[in-house]
């Protein structure tokens, strides 16, 4: 049965489940669903995922969004260590997960719809929520820096789902401009998993190329 996967190429949160799937060798199709014409609110599409949101998986009869389910869900299918090696590793990987979603990557999105939406959309940026914003990534960054100060990845001794949905943020950084730099450990893991997970690396140009080629399309650079 294919497994399709709805989403945009200029999606942090697809490519995030398109290096995953090629990192546990699970085949997916890629169904095109282009957020610059709004594609994720027609009617067919909200069918699949009422908040209008990609990525969504379809498997048969099974729909799942939320790129961290998908990814759990393909990494159950391929028995993939992505999602730890051990249960108590499964644990950490979950853990640094949901931290991930509620206290890391929703700033990191909130600054992309101010930085990228908002100058985009022609009302330019907020500047007291991009303060606010700046001020909870450099929070939460700051610990992250400290935990790979003695470790190459977030979990054990290995890649997991957790790089993956830690290190989504830096998808869109040439454009938020989100002060990663600033933290070495961090910014130093960042490099390793281009330099050594190739799809990682491939994925982040496809992204880079979709987005520079729309931004260009409107005549926006960053
Ligand atoms: N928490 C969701 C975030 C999904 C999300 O924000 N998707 C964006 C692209 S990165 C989207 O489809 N936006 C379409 C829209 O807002 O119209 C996930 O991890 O899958």
């Amino acid at each position: 049965m294919t497994i399709n996967i709805y989403g945009d190429l200029g999606s942090g949160s697809f490519r995030r489940v398109r290096a995953a799937a090629k990192i546990m060798g699970v085949a997916i199709q890629h169904k095109n669903i282009d957020l610059f014409k709004g594609e994720s609110h027609t009617p067919d599409f909200l069918k699949l995922n009422p908040h209008g949101l990609t990525p969504v998986l379809q498997d048969g009869d099974t729909i799942v969004w939320e790129a961290s389910a998908i990814n759990i869900y393909l990494a159950e299918k391929a028995s993939s260590p992505l999602l730890g090696r051990s249960a108590k590793e499964r644990y950490e990987v979950l853990q640094w997960m949901f931290w991930s979603g509620e206290q890391w990557r929703v700033y990191a999105t909130l600054l992309f719809n101010e930085r990228v939406g908002g100058r985009v959309g022609g009302q330019g940026e907020d500047a007291a929520i991009v303060n606010l914003l700046l001020k909870n990534i450099r929070a939460a960054a700051s610990v992250l820096d400290g935990h790979l100060a003695q470790r190459n990845f977030i979990v054990g001794d290995g890649l997991t789902l957790a790089d993956i949905d830690i290190a989504a943020p830096f998808s869109q950084v040439d454009r938020t401009k989100a002060p990663f730099d600033e933290f070495p450990n961090l910014w130093a893991w960042q490099q390793r998993l281009l330099e050594t997970v190739p799809a990682w690396a491939e994925t982040k140009r496809d992204l880079d190329h979709r987005m520079d080629s729309f931004l260009e399309s409107i005549g926006m650079t960053f």
